[in-house]
């Protein structure tokens, strides 16, 4: 990778989050000159690489310390978090904000014709969901034992394809459960995308230049109120 005293920002290469994520940059005044197909890009105008990735791999890059700046959703970075946790091992990480783009929440949902009263009615069903630490989590807090089915996609097909009873998957409009005949019975967790740092401290100059950009970035989001 290149020089060690330019300010390494991850983002997402191709999704839900890679357009706002390059507006950000861009309203901070980070010129960059994107080519698609490339891993890394150049600011122009300051000493900047971004690191364009799949969503899932950069909390990793934060905690491992691979790159300085992170943005994320609030989703995959706890998740994430939870699954190293578990692992037994020690995640760092700093949160610097919280952005104003990427929201969803991470719900349950049922077949529309199910009878639906509370959690408790989940007792030893198998959900199935991509982001199974979040979900055990919870289900934990309600005291409701279940089993996980773990899908990286097409979870909303689970139940009509009679791989689980219910599902848990991030949910906006509510127009993907609605078209899988599926009702959403709980929201488990809130999500928003949100720029990290990671643990270790950078040099003096790295940190100017976060701490300038975080200026700006808090500039535009008032502005915008
Ligand atoms: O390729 P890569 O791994 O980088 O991308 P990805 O396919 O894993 O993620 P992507 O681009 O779909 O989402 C990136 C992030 O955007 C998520 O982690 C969330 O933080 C955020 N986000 C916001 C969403 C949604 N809204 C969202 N609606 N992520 C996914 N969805 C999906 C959801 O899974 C479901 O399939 O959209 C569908 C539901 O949308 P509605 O509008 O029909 O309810
Ligand atoms: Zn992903």
């Amino acid at each position: 990778m290149s020089d060690n005293n330019r300010l390494r920002i991850a983002m997402q290469k191709s999704g839900r989050l890679s357009k706002e994520s390059q507006e950000l940059l861009a309203q901070c005044g980070v010129k960059i000159n994107l080519q698609e197909q490339r891993l890394l890009a150049y600011a122009e105008n300051m000493p900047i690489d971004i690191l364009r990735v799949r969503d899932d791999d950069i909390p990793g890059l934060i905690f491992d310390g691979v790159v300085d700046l992170g943005i994320i959703g609030e989703n995959v970075l706890e998740e994430e978090e939870l699954s190293r946790t578990a692992a037994g091992e020690q995640v760092n990480y700093q949160m610097l904000r919280r952005l104003d783009f990427g929201g969803c929440r991470l719900s349950l949902a049922l077949p529309r014709d199910l009878a639906y009263q509370g959690v408790q009615d989940l007792q030893n069903c198998r959900i199935a969901t991509s982001y199974p630490q979040l979900l055990k989590r919870y289900m934990s807090q309600q005291g409701v034992r279940f089993k996980s089915c773990l899908l990286n996609g097409s979870v909303e097909v689970a139940p009509r394809a009679g791989l689980a009873d219910a599902i848990c998957d991030l949910v906006s409009s509510g127009a993907t459960l609605e078209a899988n005949g599926l009702r959403e019975v709980e929201v488990i967790y809130r999500s928003k995308a949100c720029l990290i740092q990671r643990a270790a401290p950078l040099s003096a100059e790295k940190q100017a230049l976060v701490d300038r950009l975080l200026t700006r970035i808090q500039g535009v989001s008032q502005a915008r109120e």
